[in-house]
């Protein structure tokens, strides 16, 4: 479904009244308001190849229908996000669930949907058809050299998919550990999966990154080989200079300080990127801020301040990616939300009077510093997102247009209701 340009901006002349009213008070209250405008145009927020179908438990998935059927129709689906809220220009992949069936007429209708590839994901938590090997115990970490031989040989395919695509970073999530005491050597696990990660690091081409993704459990039940965020900074310190640590919000033990987790990490240069998602028990991959913002701002606000503490491009220098799984809610309606609540836990982080938390802090101010926090997170930011939008030719209501448009029912007539999109 292609979406013109001035079709949009034809579906924002009735909002543009009431947004310039919204605007002009919150840049009233902004300095540099423009910096703070060309910051949000700048950030880019990837989305997964593998969150635009209906996502499922054991328990059942209940598709919506018009869902993509090939990786061409998961990037013109990311394209017309990305054409709503200008704020969607990059793709993960997933490898083997996207291989692109040739890679330069793939690159092409990217960047004519203005996409780039963030990071390649590699996959040896399943076991393909023609598999020889099975990773049921394990990849990385397994006791056989040769399912290990296996393990870094598929990461190396995905490197070189990822060449073919522009693409300039893996990121590593091993489903490895053990379900009971005693199934595992965790010396020896650790042991073969450093050996096995650094077989893959070698294969890195020059100017490429590893992220080393870590998660507390499932699917194993016992034991994660990569569970936390020290044993991820074990690995990449290991590992060498292009191997960083990735913070997935979802994979944290419950009640853990994932904002102190991300300042340090940046502080020690070994923070690589996120996947942004949202959870109230465990890995529940929900909408990124539907469940916790104020945790999504405290981890924002970190990685502002950490950001600038070392000058680092807000845009580029580290992997901003979305990893959600949709069960009940439209995909690209998700996605779209998920956009939404990053960019303005984003602008919010950067309205943080920085100076004077400084000050409250070296006076332990404790009361002057939560107002200064919750100042910023109490803003109504919404307009200085929407106006960059603007700016990049975007939706001012992202989400309204796209039912105005009636995209998924067009997307149903075009596709199907029995189509099914590849992913989790
Ligand atoms: C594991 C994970 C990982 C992906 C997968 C789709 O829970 O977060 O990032 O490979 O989800
Ligand atoms: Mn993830």
């Amino acid at each position: 479904m292609q979406l013109e340009n001035f079709r949009i901006s034809e579906l924002n002349k009735k909002y543009l009244a009431e947004h310039q009213r919204r605007f002009e008070f919150i840049a009233s209250t902004v300095k540099d308001v423009n910096g703070v405008l060309q910051k949000l145009v700048d950030f880019q927020i990837a989305i997964p190849s593998w969150a635009l179908g209906t996502g499922s438990t054991r328990f059942g998935r209940f598709p919506g229908g018009g869902e993509p059927r090939s990786l061409e129709e998961k990037i013109t689906d990311i394209g017309l996000l990305h054409k709503l809220n200008n704020s969607s220009g990059a793709i993960s992949l997933h490898i083997p669930w996207d291989i692109p069936s040739n890679a330069d007429n793939i690159r092409a209708l990217a960047a004519q949907n203005g996409l780039r590839f963030d990071a390649m994901n590699s996959n040896t938590f399943q076991d393909q058809p023609k598999q020889k090997l099975s990773y049921k115990f394990g990849s990385m970490q397994h006791v056989d050299k040769a399912v290990r031989k296996q393990a870094v040989e598929h990461n190396i395919e995905v490197i070189k998919y990822g060449v073919e695509l522009g693409s300039n970073s893996l990121t590593v999530w091993l489903s490895d550990g053990s379900s009971f005491p005693g199934q595992l050597n965790f010396r020896k696990a650790f042991q073969n999966t450093l050996e096995s990660l650094q077989l893959v690091y070698q294969a890195l081409p020059e100017d490429w990154k590893v992220f080393i993704e870590y998660k507390a459990f499932e699917p194993n039940f016992y034991s994660t080989t990569v569970s936390d965020w020290g044993q991820s900074y074990l690995y990449a310190e290991k590992l060498g200079p292009k191997a960083y640590t990735l913070v997935d919000l979802g994979h944290h033990l419950p009640n853990a300080n994932i904002e102190q987790i991300v300042s340090l990490l940046l502080m020690e240069e070994r923070l690589g990127g996120f996947h942004f998602n949202d959870s109230k028990y465990s890995d529940d991959d929900l909408t990124v801020g539907s469940i916790n913002p104020y945790q999504l701002f405290l981890i924002f606000k970190e990685l502002v301040e950490g950001m600038d503490a070392r000058r680092m491009n807000h845009a580029s220098d580290l992997g901003w990616m979305i990893d959600a799984s949709h069960n009940v809610k439209d995909p690209l309606e998700d996605l779209l939300q998920s956009v939404e609540a990053i960019m303005v836990a984003y602008a919010q982080a950067l309205l943080v009077d920085y100076r004077s938390l400084e000050e409250a802090q070296v006076d332990n101010d404790v009361v002057r510093a939560q107002e200064i926090l919750q100042t910023a997170f109490r803003a109504d930011v919404r307009p200085l997102v929407a106006e960059a939008r603007l700016k990049g030719g975007g939706a001012l209501e992202p989400l309204k247009v796209f039912r105005e448009l009636k995209v998924r029912e067009n997307l149903i007539k075009e596709r199907g209701l029995k189509a099914v999109a590849i992913g989790l």
